[in-house]
């Protein structure tokens, strides 16, 4: 499976055009339309939130509730559009007229630098509209495809905060998946330690009183998935490394780790690697799930543990030293209208990137056309790993 996204933050709208999902997968716009509205969400997003009410559109690949196999067209308005026609419109404007916010000063953190010298663009809206964050809509819209293809495999996602602006979550929770992803969902910082929470929404508060911004961690746990996903004979076949590649493809994120991740360069191998077991019910277990449910590049059964980490967003109200590239004098970087913390948005995110490989390999490993086919690989597959 692949998909291609395209839209900027303040034109009209947001698009992305999915192929290669299974023919016969159940898909209605309620199920992409949950999770736009959960992204929407989250303690320290600003005022952007409150004018969009994403709400897609399917417009090809769907036919009475059901994927056809063909490809799937999805868009989402931007609402905000109707305030930028002028300065968005794609029609070309009167040499006499002016170009209404124009960018000059670069915010150290964004692409607005870079993208302005590789792309040739005076005016760096150009490299902004496209670079933001707004992106990621549709990229939730495509991960929603994802985990509707997991979900008709009894496979289950979800995702948490760990960490926003050097407050702590407590992690060591047992609940199942479920209480887990609830609680998350009732949380403002989608947070499941109440005490935490609080510090985190203090934080966020002090931030944006500073004209600052704070970023964090988030974490996805996914179970469900069969053993052997992926692969450890071609580097580009290890499905550990598709994930960390698709975390680090979120905006703003620094870094991607998996189970222990950084921690296993502190402890010996016998507190890293996970103790085999069998049962008859279970087939192979494990003790423990360190390794975060890869081994060699592919699954081992346990749950996939992967967090990422998002850096504070460059957008400041307290702008940071810049340079006009008009004057090439010194200038503080431009303000646009921004969140002082969007890592709980983020974390939806991550679960739709996560759920979007996780999907799609599945789908090339089990075969490709229809649902009802990859279903029956699937069932037997879990059944012969079972008993191997
Ligand atoms: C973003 C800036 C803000 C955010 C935006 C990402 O938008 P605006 O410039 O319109 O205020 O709200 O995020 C979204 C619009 C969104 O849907 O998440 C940026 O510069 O990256």
């Amino acid at each position: 499976m692949r998909y291609l996204t395209a839209g900027e933050s303040h034109g009209p709208q947001l698009t992305t055009i999915i192929e290669g999902v299974p023919a016969g997968l159940t898909l209605a716009a309620s199920h992409i339309n949950g999770e736009l509205a959960r992204r929407q969400k989250g303690y320290g997003r600003g005022r952007r939130m409150q004018i969009e009410k994403d709400q897609v559109n399917i417009l090809s690949g769907v036919r009475h509730g059901s994927t056809l196999g063909s490809p799937i067209t999805l868009t989402v308005e931007n609402r905000d559009f109707q305030h930028w026609r002028k300065i968005m419109g794609a029609e070309p404007i009167a040499d006499d007229e002016e170009v209404k916010r124009q960018i000059t000063r670069p915010r150290p953190g964004h692409a607005d630098l870079n993208g302005a010298i590789k792309y040739g663009h005076r005016d760096m809206r150009n490299v902004l509209e496209r670079s933001s964050a707004r992106e990621t809509t549709v990229r939730v819209a495509a991960g929603a495809v994802a985990k509707q293809i997991l979900s008709e495999l009894g496979i289950q996602v979800a995702g948490h905060v760990i960490e926003i602006g050097g407050v702590k979550a407590n992690t060591t929770h047992s609940e199942s998946l479920e209480t887990l992803r609830q609680k998350a969902e009732d949380s403002p910082v989608r947070c499941l330690d109440s005490e935490a929470e609080k510090k985190m929404m203090k934080a966020i508060d002090d931030a944006k009183e500073q004209g600052d911004s704070i970023g964090g961690i988030v974490e996805v746990i996914v179970e469900g998935m069969p053993v052997g996903v992926g692969s450890y004979t071609q580097y580009d076949n290890k499905l550990d490394a598709k994930l960390a590649g698709a975390i680090m493809s979120i905006n703003a994120f620094k870094g991607a780790e998996i189970g222990v991740g950084f921690e296993a360069a502190h402890r010996p191998g016998s507190e890293v690697h996970d103790e085999i077991l069998w049962n008859e019910q279970d087939g192979y277990t494990r003790r423990t799930n360190n390794a975060g449910g890869f081994e060699g590049g592919m699954t081992t059964g346990m749950p996939v543990v992967v967090r990422g980490v998002m850096k504070p967003i460059p957008t400041l109200y307290k702008p940071l030293q810049s340079v006009d590239i008009d004057s090439k004098e010194p200038f503080k970087a431009s303000i646009e209208r921004s969140d002082s913390c969007a890592v709980p948005a983020a974390s939806v995110v991550a679960e739709a990137v996560v759920a979007w490989e996780l999907a799609s390999a599945i789908v090339n490993q089990f075969g490709n056309d229809q649902m009802n086919v990859i279903k029956e690989n699937v069932r037997r597959h879990r059944e012969s790993a079972r008993d191997f």
